[in-house]
């Protein structure tokens, strides 16, 4: 049986997506918590320099990015899918649109001053400065979106997605699809970690009772495992055969060459290791690591830049 070891933090809305899926296949999972915050050495040990959060862990294989982590998930348990196919292309559209459109505009709503004040209630003044210039360090010096700014936008998004329940229970259908999952990590945010600013949803009561209906598809059940143990498993581990897929060359660089993957944007951490395999949709990286052993980590290519190493 497939441990799936998710690398995560309760507040985390990406973690979120990733831990409502698991409920909704059904897959029992290991929690791994991780800090919200750099620095963060025994994730760097397994990802090799990516910090975002969640990542997933299968024995000493490490996927990076929640697009990956739902299609590693949708290969192992298809059923049932995250991908009808009534509606496969608008799912994956919608999806990202919510991750990267949808997602910044909540937070810079939910991160107003009464929403940090709840989300931070239990912190000290360093706690928040620490996390304040983290954040700040990760949007690369760029401002967040001014709270009123961001609050228009979130409501004619909530209006857009009201449109689309209006005859039918999920997003596309009579199922739910990764899109739901998208979606619905941001607006969790709202309701559970800033119910101070969840008043918003009130002029969308079919997405409040979507959200409900989302809720219930639950977690499964978790076990926990520390950061010291994940790092053991993945050095008592081998990596998992590579993907069959061809190698598709869209950079001039050949497979067994030093390389560098980083993110297009947010969190520009980049991870180096040796290209194994770069199929139609995702890269494989060997990397080794005095804790973590070999280990491959695999990124998405959407979201994901390719460079070869400096020499
Ligand atoms: N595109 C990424 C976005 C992940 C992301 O931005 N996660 C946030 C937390 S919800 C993050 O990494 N924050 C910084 C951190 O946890 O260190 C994905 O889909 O996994």
């Amino acid at each position: 049986m497939t441990q799936l070891v998710l690398h995560h933090y309760p507040v985390s809305p990406f973690a979120e997506k990733i831990r409502l899926i698991l409920g909704y296949k059904q897959l029992p999972w290991i929690s791994v918590i991780i800090p919200n915050i750099m620095p963060k050495p025994d994730v760097v040990a397994l990802t090799g320099g990516y910090r975002r959060t969640p990542f997933l862990q299968i024995g000493a294989d490490i996927y990076c990015d929640t697009a990956l982590i739902c299609d590693v998930l949708e290969q192992l348990a298809p059923h049932p899918t995250l991908y009808p196919e009534a509606c496969k292309g608008e799912a994956r559209i919608v999806a990202q649109w919510a991750d990267s459109l949808l997602f910044p505009v909540a937070m810079a709503y939910n991160f107003q001053p009464a929403g940090v004040a709840q989300v931070f209630a239990d912190a000290t003044p360093e706690q928040i400065k620490s996390f304040v210039q983290d954040r700040a360090a990760m949007r690369g010096g760029a401002p967040r979106m001014p709270g009123p700014d961001a609050g228009a936008m979130y409501k004619s998004y909530l209006r857009r997605l009201a449109n689309m329940l209006d005859d039918r229970p999920f997003l596309l259908g009579e199922q739910p699809s990764v899109a739901d999952f998208s979606v619905y990590h941001p607006l969790w945010f709202t309701v559970n970690k800033t119910p101070v600013m969840a008043g918003i949803l009130d002029a969308t009561p079919n997405v409040r009772t979507w959200i409900d209906r989302m809720a219930k598809l639950g977690h499964c059940t978790s076990q926990d495992m520390t950061s010291t143990q994940a790092l053991a498993l993945s050095k008592a581990s081998t990596p998992a055969p590579l993907p069959k897929e061809a190698f598709q060359d869209e950079h001039g660089i050949a497979l067994g060459s030093e390389v560098v993957v980083v993110a297009e944007s947010f969190g520009l951490e980049p991870t180096q290791g040796t290209l194994l395999a770069a199929t139609r949709t995702r890269y494989v990286l060997r990397r080794a690591d005095p804790r973590a052993g070999i280990v491959h980590v695999h990124f998405p290519r959407t979201g994901f830049i390719l460079k070869k190493a400096e020499a």
